[in-house]
């Protein structure tokens, strides 16, 4: 081989070498984004969780990169915040519910019968109580983002109908690992037992539960209709879900990092409330043509159920602390026109 020759080669290997060597430089900043979530691909999570990716491509031109993984492949809830405080994991979204053994005030959005409507959890949620309750996640090691809709709770089961508070007697509900849900199903007369969504399919096929609480969406998204016979339609609690990150990892981006991030987050909320109301609303249609069996509380039932849980109404002001129950009293009934 000529010298000449030999010296091309090493040449432009040296220039494979260092092109290669600042792709993967850059294949590194840039992150790969993991975004955890419970459901499957088919829900509205899923719906809503491509949105998400798809925006933050394109807000920051392909240079960052989220990696959208439903049906809780990274695991349940519970575990994918540990992972975000740990830095092993990025992002996610989940119930607020599961989050209040690390930020109490999260206890807010599982008040039975507190949001009335769709319009209320918008301005609750997005509003300064929401803002104040998410900003409390930054001392745990979390980012929160924004809000989605989870929805409007109802009740299945494969027993019977529930038409008033006794029915539930000796129903075995899984209820989310809250223990605002757990005291409030035990107060109502069920035997709730805590389980993570991800056991949920499972539980009642195999009848080691009779009956679980959830949105319209999901029970059809996760086809509980199949192992359901019985719905009632109880609206007992507005659950939200909350888009969070990694505080370790979200202090290591940049400001514009951060501004693309939080506004896909936004703009994936406004498609995720828009879809999931869209859907709720002719989602009882669907349910009823899977076979189904489904009945409405009455709004005196649904009053006896309230004076039931004075206790945990009580127990929710003290943990949160009266501050907060109290403004969101206020800001409610601001709401609803000062009556
Ligand atoms: C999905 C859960 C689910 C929630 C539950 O991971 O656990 O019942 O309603 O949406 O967060």
């Amino acid at each position: 081989m000529s010298l000449l020759r030999r010296t091309l080669i090493a040449a432009a290997s040296a220039a494979v070498l260092s092109t290669s060597f600042s792709a993967f430089a850059l294949d590194i900043k840039p992150h790969l984004i993991r975004f955890g979530y419970g459901l499957n691909e088919q829900s509205n999570q899923g719906r809503a969780a491509k949105v998400f990716a798809d925006e933050v491509a394109k807000l920051s031109g392909g240079k960052m990169k989220v990696r959208a993984i439903g049906a809780a492949a990274l695991g349940p809830d519970n575990q994918m915040q540990q992972a975000l405080i740990g830095g092993a994991q990025e992002m996610m979204v989940g119930s607020t519910a599961t989050l209040v053994g690390i930020t109490k005030e999260m206890a807010l959005w599982d008040t039975p019968f507190l949001i009335g409507n769709t319009k209320e959890a918008d301005i609750l949620l997005d509003g300064p109580i929401g803002e104040k309750i998410k900003g409390k996640l930054q001392d745990k090691g979390l980012v929160g983002l924004v809000y989605w809709e989870n929805g409007f709770r109802n009740l299945t089961n494969s027993k019977r109908p529930i038409t008033k508070m006794e029915d539930l007697d000796g129903i075995k509900l899984r209820v989310m690992q809250n223990n605002v849900f757990l005291t409030t199903f035990q107060t109502l007369g069920a035997n709730a037992i805590p389980m993570a969504f991800s056991e949920l399919f499972s539980a009642l096929e195999t009848k080691t539960v009779d009956g679980q609480e959830n949105p319209f969406n999901t029970i059809l998204s996760s086809k509980f209709y199949e192992v359901q016979k019985y719905m009632t339609v109880t609206n007992h609690v507005y659950s939200p879900w909350i888009v969070t990150a990694s505080k370790k990892w979200w202090d290591t981006l940049t400001k514009d990092e951060q501004k693309v991030l939080m506004d896909a987050a936004k703009v994936s909320r406004d498609f995720e409330r828009k879809d999931t109301r869209a859907e709720a609303a002719k989602a009882m249609a669907d349910l009823k043509a899977k076979g189904m069996q489904i009945n409405e509380m009455s709004p005196a039932e649904s009053d006896r159920m309230r004076d039931k849980l004075t206790k945990v109404y009580a127990g929710i002001g003290a943990d949160i602390g009266m501050d907060l129950w109290n403004e969101t009293q206020a800001e409610l009934k601001k709401i609803r026109g000062g009556k």
